[in-house]
């Protein structure tokens, strides 16, 4: 029997590098969209860039896009690409527009035209939820986005529950809540926390600065939810689903945890600096994913402590291997 074929938008970044090894431990022949860079930036994927094939696309593009499907003709696309990082979406709205929110439509324009039997997934976010309707947030609660990345995100949504319903396609909007690894960007706050306390324990540098402290979010491991992206296109029909833990924390336990695993008191190393504070926050996220355990049979398999312990691990190994 031929391997199944995937596409996998955004595969340089933390969930498509999970994505991509999950598919291919499942047998699949992935595809991932890398679009061009002065530099190449394949650090999160170098260790099984050989076993997928990259292909050369952009979401401002939509002939790329076509080209990609019309060439490779995937039964299922994953589309992970975004400008995915909120504080960027203030200084650039009009960008984060064009490839989080229209993006998304680019996408399911090529699947329309190329083949509509191609299964899709869309990124969707939990800052949709943004100032909370209602606590804890399920599939039926209200967006109220509360910055130009959430915005972008509502749009993504509706346009995959939108071509859905116009079309038939068999398109599924995954609302994920936050999820992190060592793989996860530096700029955003768990990543920030876990390398800033190893630097630190590692007498590399003397403080941290943050912005809001009482902030609560919903934070679960990345390698959980990518499994969770996959179930929902194997099912009978396609849906949209909450993933997470359904445990909240503020960042404050994020630093309590971090620095106390290395033995150290957050107070007497972390700011609180101006310059990381948001225009407009969203101050509480918290899943019930009830839903996707019902129907898919998932569950996060690491809890809160856990995550933050794997992460120092990871960077403290990471620094001391650059030290030499
Ligand atoms: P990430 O690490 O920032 O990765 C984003 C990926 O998108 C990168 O591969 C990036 O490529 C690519 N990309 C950006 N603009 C593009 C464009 N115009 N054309 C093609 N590729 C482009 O994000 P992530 O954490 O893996 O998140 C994956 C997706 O899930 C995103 O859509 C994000 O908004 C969404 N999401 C994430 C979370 C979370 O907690 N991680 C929660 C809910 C939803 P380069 O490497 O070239 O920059
Ligand atoms: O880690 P963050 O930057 O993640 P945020 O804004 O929740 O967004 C992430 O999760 C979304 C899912 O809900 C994704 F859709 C999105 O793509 C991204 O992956 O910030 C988390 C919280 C915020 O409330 C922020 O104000 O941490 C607070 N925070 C406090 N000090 C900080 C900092 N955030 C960052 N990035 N840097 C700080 O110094």
């Amino acid at each position: 029997m031929s391997k199944k074929r995937a596409l996998v938008t955004g595969i340089t970044g933390q969930d498509g590098s999970y994505l991509a090894e999950n598919l291919l431990s499942k047998g699949y022949e992935v595809l991932g969209m890398v679009r061009r860079t002065s530099t190449i930036n394949f650090d999160r994927i170098r260790h099984f860039q050989n076993e997928v094939t990259i292909v050369q696309g952009d979401l401002l593009d939509q002939m790329s896009l076509l080209d990609i499907l019309r060439e490779y003709r995937p039964e299922e696309v994953y589309n992970l690409a975004a400008q995915s990082f909120v504080p960027t979406s203030w200084k650039q709205p009009v960008l984060t527009g064009e490839f989080t929110a229209l993006g998304v439509t680019r996408v399911l324009e090529a699947i329309r035209m190329v083949d509509a039997g191609i299964r899709f997934y869309q990124a969707s976010s939990s800052e949709m939820f943004g100032r909370v309707q209602e606590t804890p947030q399920k599939e039926t609660t209200p967006f109220y986005p509360r910055s130009p990345y959430g915005v972008a995100k509502v749009y993504g949504h509706w346009i995959t529950v939108n071509y859905r319903e116009s079309y038939e396609l068999y398109a599924c909007s995954g609302i994920l809540f936050n999820h992190e690894s060592p793989r996860r960007g530096l700029e955003f706050v768990t990543h920030k926390v876990t390398y800033g306390a190893a630097r630190i324990k590692l007498g590399m540098a003397e403080e941290l600065r943050l912005g809001n402290l009482e902030a609560r979010r919903d934070w679960g491991y990345a390698g959980d939810y990518v499994e969770a992206m996959w179930l929902m296109l194997q099912q009978e029909e396609p849906d949209d689903y909450v993933i997470a833990t359904g445990e909240t924390h503020s960042v404050q336990a994020l630093c309590e945890a971090a620095f106390g695993y290395l033995g150290l008191d957050w107070r007497e190393y972390v700011e609180c600096d101006p310059q990381y504070f948001r225009p407009a926050e969203v101050d509480l996220l918290v899943g019930d994913a009830s839903k996707a355990r019902d129907r898919l049979g998932w569950e996060p398999s690491v809890r809160f402590e856990e995550l933050i312990q794997l992460m120092v691990d990871a960077d403290l190994k990471a620094l001391q291997m650059d030290k030499g």
